[in-house]
């Protein structure tokens, strides 16, 4: 599996740096909202995250519950990391990014290509010591989409610079999709099997939202995020250890929550690996769609019919309170809030990020060349999906996301990032082709 090299972290590292020095100077003598306008903008990191949309402005429509929810949830302990974060933020409140991209990458500079596999060595050791059973896998079970066609993106864009409109009719092939997200159990399988070190391991560090790490890993931060001060990069993060060096998916008992911190190129390694591919937007969003015409959500076009959750993501006030109502104030398990449509899927929206093979794209193509619907081909091809050189998009959304500043979580929703950035809230599954294919 092929790796990008590193010039684009390098740079945006840079952009960053000059972009943060430049924020300082200006602060000093002007408004700061004024100041974060030079920043750089090349590259987006994050997507609820990175980019700030507040074009609902009501952020607190949901801001209750918190303490049945800390009643519900046993989340005391996240809440109160939340709590201390919005302490945190308090004194460096947004002004500005209203519909803005922010500039982010990285921090350290370089990837190294590993001589050894660390994280395959700790899997071992838990092993060895009884804390991990190599021979308790959980196959994932795939679900049928039939070929037909279906409307792709709206003509109601609520965020029109993603480019989620216009509609076009879109014929595709059948295929089979991962009822789920890929659990941690499941690439500590592949990892296991393989020594496979992800990018993010190589890079020795990946994004996590603040209010998930320790007291200590928060007081050894000392590079956060332009515009989205609630990231930061982490050294010693990565799918084994998710919310930084003193967190781990084995001893903590999240083998069956989705893997993150995995770039898309560790999904496409992990997919090939499993005989698979990643789904492409088309059919990920014909997927999440199942037959339904003109709605928001996979079930329908209420957020929550009958006052019930359908999927993991954030009430309270983004980002200082995380109330959890809907059971869950991180990311869940990737069985969890069942089937979200008549597919059968799983966290097709909400819970963490998905990418999908294609490269970026906002211009898409309204009807084939002649007239008519387009082929999956025909989406292919306007997507470029072969092209490493842009961006990569994601789909569903996230447990981060909230109305107020990423309402991201429809079924008509894209966002997008390079292919080798990795954080805590973005993950995969997988998708195949039919044997009649
Ligand atoms: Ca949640
Ligand atoms: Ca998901």
């Amino acid at each position: 599996m092929g790796r990008f090299a590193p010039t684009r972290r390098a740079r945006a590292l840079a952009l960053v740096l000059v972009a943060v020095l430049v924020l300082a100077l200006a602060l000093a003598a002007v408004d700061a909202a004024e100041a974060i306008e030079t920043g750089a903008r090349d590259d987006v990191e994050g997507g609820c995250a990175a980019r700030f949309d507040d074009e609902e402005g009501n952020a607190d429509a949901e801001g209750n519950a918190e303490a049945d929810a800390e009643a519900s949830c046993g989340c005391a302990d996240a809440q109160n990391r939340a709590s201390a974060l919005g302490d945190m933020l308090e004194q460096d409140k947004q002004k500005t990014a209203q519909q803005q991209e922010s500039s982010v990458k990285t921090t350290s500079a370089e990837k190294h290509e590993l001589d050894s596999a660390p994280v395959f060595d700790e899997l071992q050791a838990y092993i060895e010591a009884g804390h991990m059973d190599p021979d308790l896998v959980r196959p994932m079970p795939m679900v049928f989409i039939p070929a037909g066609e279906f409307t792709m993106g709206t003509d109601d864009p609520q965020i029109p610079g993603d480019a989620e409109g216009p509609a076009r009719r879109v014929r595709l092939s059948e295929f089979e999709l991962d009822e789920m997200e890929v659990s941690n159990r499941q690439f500590a399988e592949f990892v296991l099997d393989t020594k496979y070190v992800t990018e993010a391991e190589s890079f020795g560090w990946s994004f996590c939202f603040l209010g998930t790490l320790s007291e200590k890993l928060r007081e050894e931060i000392t590079v956060q995020v332009q515009e989205v001060p609630w990231w930061a990069p982490v050294n010693g993060a990565n799918w084994l250890h998710p919310d930084g060096p003193d967190s781990d998916v084995v001893l903590q008992d999240k083998l069956d929550y989705p893997v993150t911190h995995v770039t898309h190129n560790d999904a496409r390694a992990y997919c090939e690996w499993a005989g698979k591919r990643l789904p492409r937007e088309a059919e990920f969003e014909r997927a999440a769609k199942g037959d339904l015409e003109g709605v928001l959500f996979p079930w329908g076009a209420e957020m929550t019919p009958n006052g019930t959750h359908r999927a993991n993501l954030w009430q309270g006030h983004f980002p200082e309170n995380n109330t959890g109502e809907d059971g869950y104030v991180w990311a869940s398990p990737v069985d969890s809030f069942g089937a979200q449509n008549k597919f059968g899927l799983k966290n097709i929206i909400g819970n963490v990020w998905e990418w999908v093979a294609d490269a970026w794209n906002t211009r898409h193509h309204l009807t084939a060349p002649g007239g008519g619907m387009l082929t999956d081909f025909q989406v292919e091809i306007a997507g470029r999906i072969d092209d490493p050189a842009v961006e990569r998009v994601k789909k569903g959304g996230s447990y981060m996301c909230h109305i107020s500043y990423c309402y991201r979580y429809r079924v008509d929703a894209r966002s997008h990032n390079t292919a080798d950035s990795s954080s805590q809230n973005l993950g995969f599954r997988c998708a195949r082709d039919t044997d009649e294919d």
